[in-house]
């Protein structure tokens, strides 16, 4: 038996059941975890979803910026729809309000004791500790599913503020800052604001931009933290954490870190998407 977190697959089916075949993955004997950003810009998002639903308690998702898009439009936020999502398929099929019910009761951050492992699909601000961190996803994860979510999902959840933690935040501003944290955040300054608009890689921007995980002051040191959603930084591991986001999508590796013993498996990939293409 073995747990498997695999980095984002945006679609690439092909590619995960490629990965798959490497790990010699059996759903009857092992587990799998997945970063989050199952689904857009790759071609087959309606398959991963599918194949996600299906191992019910035998797999574990977290939520990235994809999957909440896809919940956003799927909920009549079309604004917010972009000419390269490829979401189409998931909206049209038969079986989507099963799949985007399920979707919808998916965490922002996963913790198993026994592994020692935390998951999330981008970053966690310097302030919290894994204490706060499991409170601030649970408060999103209750408004996912519950009555306010359609507000949260239509008007409430986008956008770039406020950049700073405070254990005062309330209502939406404190809602959308926990969002942006775990489903967006790469880059904070040396005072802990969000610099949500940096996508670099690590080294290539200003002195003050520290890596969320390089933080001087992080309180989640302690924590052993498995993500995504970063891809020019690529397979990393340091600071107790394992980033996951090899950029499958853009003809990198699709990977996959067994927990039990932190070896990492890579998939390479033929290109699906061009950056150029990208707004
Ligand atoms: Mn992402």
């Amino acid at each position: 038996m073995a747990t498997y977190a695999i980095g984002d697959i945006q679609g690439c089916y092909a590619q995960f059941e490629g990965l798959l075949a490497m790990l010699d993955y059996d759903p009857a004997r092992d587990v799998l975890w997945a970063v989050g950003d199952l689904v857009n810009r790759g071609p087959h998002s309606l398959e991963v979803l599918r194949f996600f639903y299906r191992l019910g308690e035998r797999a574990v998702v977290v939520l990235g910026n994809h999957d909440m898009h896809l919940l956003a439009v799927a909920d009549g936020n079309t604004k917010h729809h972009k000419p390269g999502d490829t979401i189409a398929a998931v909206l049209e099929a038969p079986d989507r309000d099963e799949l985007l019910g399920w979707l919808r009761t998916c965490k922002l951050l996963h913790h198993d004791p026994a592994l020692n492992f935390t998951m999330i699909h981008a970053g966690l601000p310097p302030q919290w500790d894994l204490t706060q961190a499991q409170a601030c996803a649970a408060e999103v994860e209750a408004v996912l599913q519950g009555p306010q979510a359609h507000e949260y999902l239509s008007r409430q959840m986008f956008g770039d503020t406020p950049k700073r933690w405070s254990a005062d935040l309330q209502g939406w501003e404190r809602i959308r800052f926990i969002t942006s944290c775990f489903t967006r955040l790469r880059y904070c300054d040396r005072k802990g604001a969000l610099l949500l608009k940096n996508k670099h890689a690590p080294g290539q921007g200003t002195p003050d931009d520290h890596p969320w995980f390089l933080h001087p002051k992080r309180a989640s040191r302690a924590v052993r933290i498995v993500f995504g959603h970063w891809s020019t930084l690529g397979y990393y591991t340091g600071e107790n954490v394992y980033a996951l986001d090899t950029g499958c999508l853009w003809g990198g590796d699709l990977t996959a870190l067994r927990l039990e013993d932190c070896q990492a498996f890579h998939y390479p990939c033929p290109q699906a998407r061009n950056p150029q293409d990208e707004a």
